[in-house]
């Protein structure tokens, strides 16, 4: 079932033809009112009336989260205070929060956009979503929230942490969907199996995953253990938050990007070249609808692709590949660049050890020196201890075929590595650079 029937399917042309209309709309508007995009555009000698068609797009300069740091916390809002009616931040890794702002309109066009994302991963009206994304500053929980309201679904805003708690509201108000973070869903799992209930015996039939980086293989884990269908999410708060994309749970391959709202282009990272359908780079969002917080040719620094080919859904959106890693979490260890997400695909590989990991980056001596730690599962960990040293080569050696890199990996008790509510931390990297 498709929620925005009009411009979920709508022919290439006649979006195309919107799409240019609100681009046009969203740069005078941006000119206008925001003192960032007015000089980035004088800087590159280009006024909002020059674009004149899609094609145009490339010529306008990009914009970057240093920039959104820069204008902390409010100068980059194209509406006045007055009319700004919520605020969000996603925290950085590093130095300030970027800080977004939502007017009364866009908290309606989000609503719409996460209820057509609800509705692609398998929700209707007549579900109860269990929202385990976490309520507050971070998006993920209120985006949901008022996507499950205004696609008429009943919503438990349990949010993330106390999970015992939510285990048992799992099984008592018998929610459907859920709706979480791919690595606290296994933690989930791990809990309800540790409480003698099996996700087999609740009612979940759909889970919406996303805002951190996931692989294949982990949707196979968490699809079998919760016995579900798992689809992948995205998006991101510069953005709008969630419901940027989505897979549809028909297909589960590649995220629809709601392109009448959000124009995508992936470019080289390094060059800034825009590359065409099916090359891998990096993602890059102009909003197209948003009115207090509208951004232009927005480095997402995710990792992926474009594919045009008309899905089995029927929706005519264009699809982006699941995101690959982050051209700025790319850790480069004795100069070969490593995506945790590609360590974590060969250790999904291994028998016997959990997707509980960690990257650990040490600089000895002026060399990088890589500790790659993996929890085991409960059986293996009674093994002898040579069967132990042996598993830890043989993931070193496949760490070492697939990426090039060297690896010292070290098998750690189950449950040892730190759960989060919310994002995993995969990676601690200790190098003073
Ligand atoms: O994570 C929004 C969100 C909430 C998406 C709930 C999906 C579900 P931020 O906190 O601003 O917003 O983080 C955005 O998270 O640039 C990606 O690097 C990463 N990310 C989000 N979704 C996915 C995904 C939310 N499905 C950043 N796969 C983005 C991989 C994702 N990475």
């Amino acid at each position: 079932m498709i929620y925005d029937i009009e411009f979920e399917t709508m022919p290439r042309e006649a979006l195309e033809a919107i799409q240019l209309r609100r681009l046009q709309a969203t740069l005078e508007r941006v000119y206008a009112t925001v003192p960032f995009y007015r000089k980035s555009f004088d800087d590159a000698n280009i006024r909002p009336s020059q674009i004149k068609s899609l094609q145009d797009l490339r010529r306008l300069p990009f914009t970057t989260k240093q920039d959104l740091r820069d204008s902390y916390p409010y100068n980059m809002f194209a509406a006045p205070m007055d009319n700004i009616v919520r605020i969000h931040a996603s925290s950085g890794t590093t130095g300030k929060p970027t800080v977004v702002g939502y007017t009364a309109r866009d908290i309606d066009t989000w609503a719409r956009l996460m209820a057509r994302s609800l509705r692609a991963g398998g929700a209707s009206p007549r579900d109860i979503i269990h929202n385990a994304y976490g309520y507050g500053l971070f998006t993920g929980g209120l985006g949901v929230h008022y996507g499950a309201e205004k696609l008429g679904a009943s919503v438990i805003p349990v949010s993330g942490g106390n999970t015992k708690r939510q285990i048992v509201i799992m099984r008592d108000f018998k929610p459907t969907i859920l709706t979480a973070t791919p690595s606290y869903t296994l933690h989930l799992a791990e809990v309800a199996e540790e409480m003698g209930i099996s996700f087999k015996d609740l009612s979940f039939k759909f889970g919406i995953f996303g805002a951190e980086p996931w692989s294949e293989r982990m949707r196979e884990e968490i699809e079998r253990k919760l016995n579900i269908t798992a689809v992948d999410i995205y998006g991101l708060s510069e953005v709008i938050g969630p419901g940027v994309a989505i897979e549809c749970h028909e297909a589960k391959k590649g995220l629809h990007v709601f392109e009448d709202h959000f124009i995508p282009e992936i470019i080289n990272p390094q060059t800034g070249e825009v590359l065409s359908y099916g090359q891998t780079g990096e993602l890059v969002f102009t909003s197209l609808t948003k009115e207090a917080f509208p951004v232009i040719r927005y480095r997402t620094r995710d990792i992926t692709s474009l594919n045009p080919e008309p899905c089995i859904c029927g929706r005519t959106l264009v699809r982006m590949n699941r995101i690959t890693g982050r051209s700025d979490d790319m850790l480069i260890i004795r100069g070969v660049n490593v995506f945790p997400s590609q360590i974590e695909s060969v250790l999904m590989e291994m028998e016997g050890v959990e997707p509980h990991y960690q990257l650990v980056v040490d600089r000895k001596e002026n060399l990088d020196v890589l500790m790659v730690k993996v929890e085991l599962g409960e059986k293996q960990f009674s093994d002898k201890v040579s069967n132990l040293q042996e598993l830890e080569k043989a993931i070193s050696k496949n760490i070492k075929e697939y990426l090039g890199v060297s690896a010292r990996v070290k098998l750690v008790e189950p449950k040892s590595i730190a759960r989060s509510e919310g994002k995993a931390i995969r990676v601690i990297d200790n190098r003073k650079l």
